[in-house]
Parts: structure tokens; sequence; C-alpha cells
């Protein structure tokens, strides 16, 4: 049977595969969340929503009989990659996550680690400055603690209501960033201080780079865990693994 591929996309990885498989002739299918209005068009068809849990995703592996799935999600998605693993045990199709390593800290950087989202509202707990909160709109609500701040928000869509913060400003943008614009947005705005996840990758790096660049602590959130699966860590290794998985399934 031909190889149809679930992809959980949402990353840059996950775009940079999908190419890869429609460009060696699978099929398959790229999944969002819904999180954003227009997510990304992909190079091969995609679905937006959730499937119901793990139950949902493993009736919807066998309704749709998908052969592999590729766990390409953010390393944060911490809840979708739980599901993929009960899912696919379930259901008995082969699973890989693509993922890319943590960022490390490099001479110059001034990184304060904490391990979640929680702890990094509390690090705010300091004298007022400007602070770069650029970990998106889903978790700003636990960072309404700390008023006395001002900060330059980063959303991917226009808010529809004004995220509740006295001072703030929001810049609606979509990555990948550059070094270039983001010194230029961090400089202009005077922030002293950047709150952000440890994602990976080259898409979210720029604020980091650009807090080296001007000697600004950051932040770093530390990654939630992930249950143990299979990991790869690009996308000829995911076609290679597809090949092998297939005949050992001996589909
Ligand atoms: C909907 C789908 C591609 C993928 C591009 C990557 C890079 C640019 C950088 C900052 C950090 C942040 C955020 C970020 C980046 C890539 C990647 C990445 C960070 C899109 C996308 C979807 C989302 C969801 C969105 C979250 C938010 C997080 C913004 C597409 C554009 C902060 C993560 O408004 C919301 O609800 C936004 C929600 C989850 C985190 C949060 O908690 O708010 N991503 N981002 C996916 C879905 O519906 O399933 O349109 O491309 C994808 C990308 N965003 O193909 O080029 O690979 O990581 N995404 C973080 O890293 O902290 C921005 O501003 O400096
Ligand atoms: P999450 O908290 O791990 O997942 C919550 C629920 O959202 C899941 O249980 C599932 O719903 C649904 N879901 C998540 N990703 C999905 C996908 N790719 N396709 C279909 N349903 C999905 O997820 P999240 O952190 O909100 O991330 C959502 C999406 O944004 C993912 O695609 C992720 O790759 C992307 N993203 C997230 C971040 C981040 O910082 N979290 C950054 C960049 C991109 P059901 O239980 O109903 O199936």
């Amino acid at each position: 049977m031909a190889a149809k591929l679930l992809i959980l996309g949402g990353t840059t990885e996950a775009t940079d595969f999908a190419a890869t498989a429609a460009e060696a002739g699978l099929t398959g299918i790229v999944s969002f969340a819904g999180r954003v209005a227009r997510p990304k068009r992909q190079p091969l068809p995609q679905r937006v929503g959730g499937f119901g849990g793990a139950e949902g995703l493993a009736a919807y592996l066998r309704a749709e009989k998908i052969t592999h799935v590729i766990d390409a999600t953010h390393p944060f998605a911490a809840q979708m990659s739980h599901n993929a693993v009960a899912a696919c045990t379930r259901a008995q199709v082969p699973l890989v996550a693509l993922t890319r390593p943590a960022w490390q800290a490099q001479p110059g950087d001034t990184w304060h680690h904490v391990p979640s989202i929680a702890a990094a509202a509390a690090a705010l707990a300091r004298p007022a400055q400007t602070v770069l909160l650029a970990i998106g709109r889903i978790h700003l609500a636990a960072f309404t603690g700390h008023p006395q701040h001002s900060y330059v928000l980063r959303l991917v869509d226009a808010p529809d209501t004004p995220p509740p913060f006295p001072q703030h400003e929001v810049i609606v943008a979509r990555g990948p960033f550059t070094k270039d614009s983001d010194l230029a947005l961090m400089r202009s705005r005077g922030v002293s201080l950047v709150v952000s996840k440890n994602s990976g990758g080259k898409g979210a790096y720029a604020k980091i780079a650009a807090a080296r660049e001007m000697g600004l602590p950051v932040i770093m959130i530390d990654r939630p865990a992930i249950p143990d699966r299979q990991e790869l860590g690009d996308s000829a290794a995911v076609l290679a693994w597809i090949a092998h998985s297939g005949t050992e399934r001996g589909v």
C-alpha cells in the first residue's frame, strides 16, 4: 500500500518537510490547529482544527488510512505531541518526530533559564522596564501580574480585544524574523529585557541574537516535557525512515 502521511505542522521544519515529501511524490496532509487566521499555504493538502484528543486522532488515522505520522509541531506544542504518541500506539501507526535542537547560550548571552511560562512571569517581579514579550498570544494572561512594565507584544494576528496591560504596544507580525529587524524594533522601543521560549530553529532566534548584540538579558523558558518517541533532525532522515518503516510493516 502506498504511503499516506499525516504531518502535524505549524513550524518551518514542517513546511520544509512537506515540500520534500511533495517533491518525492509522496501523498499526505499537513495539519494545523487553527491558531492563526491564515495558516501558511503548504505544498501538500492541509487541514485545520483539532482531532478531539488522542482518541479522535486515532480514529482519524484509521479513517484516513494514514500509514506514517510525522510530528513536526513546535517543541512547546506538548499536548499535541502527547496525543500523537498515544494515538499512534493505539492505531498501530509508525510515528516519528521531526525536531530541532534547543538553543544553547553563546558567549555574550545573559540568559536566566526558567522552567515554565508561570516562572517566566514570576521573574518579572522587578522594577519597571520595557519588555519584549514575544511568546505569542496564548499565554499573555500569565503576565498580567506585573503591570509596572511597558510591554512590546508580538502577535501573529491583531487581537480582537486590547491585551490586558496598562502600558503595551502590539506588533502584528509573523516570523521568521531577522536580527536586523529585531535590533531595529528593540532599539526603537528601548527594550531592556526579552522573554522567549527556547523554541530552537531559525524563525524565532532573531530576538536572541539582537539581545546579545545589545547586551540585554533574556528570560529563557525551557521546553516542556514530551513523551519518549523517535526523533529525527532533518527531512532526508524522515524520508529514509518512511521508506524503511514501510517495509518493516510489510506494507
Ligand atoms: C498556526 C502557522 C512556517 C512556520 C513559521 C518556527 C518559526 C515563524 C517564530 C517571536 C516568536 C511564537 C509563535 C512563532 C514562530 C515560525 C513558524 C513560528 C513565535 C505560525 C503558524 C501558526 C502559529 C501558531 C503560533 C502560536 C504562537 C507561536 C507566534 C503558519 C505562524 C511566539 C512561538 O495567535 C496565536 O494563537 C499564536 C499561537 C502557537 C505561540 C503562542 O503561544 O501564542 N506560533 N505560528 C499553527 C496551527 O494553527 O497549527 O501560518 O505558518 C508558524 C510559525 N511561527 O511554515 O514558516 O518554526 O517556530 N510562532 C515561539 O517560538 O515562541 C514568534 O515573535 O519572536
Ligand atoms: P498544544 O497546546 O500542544 O495542543 C493543544 C490542542 O490543539 C491539541 O490537543 C490539538 O487538539 C490541537 N492541535 C495542536 N496542534 C495541532 C495540529 N498541528 N493539528 C491539529 N490539531 C492540533 O498546541 P499549541 O502549542 O497550541 O500549538 C498549536 C499549533 O501551533 C501547532 O501546530 C504548533 O506546531 C504551532 N506552533 C506552536 C507554537 C507554540 O509556541 N506553542 C509555536 C509555533 C507554532 P485536539 O486535542 O482536539 O486534537
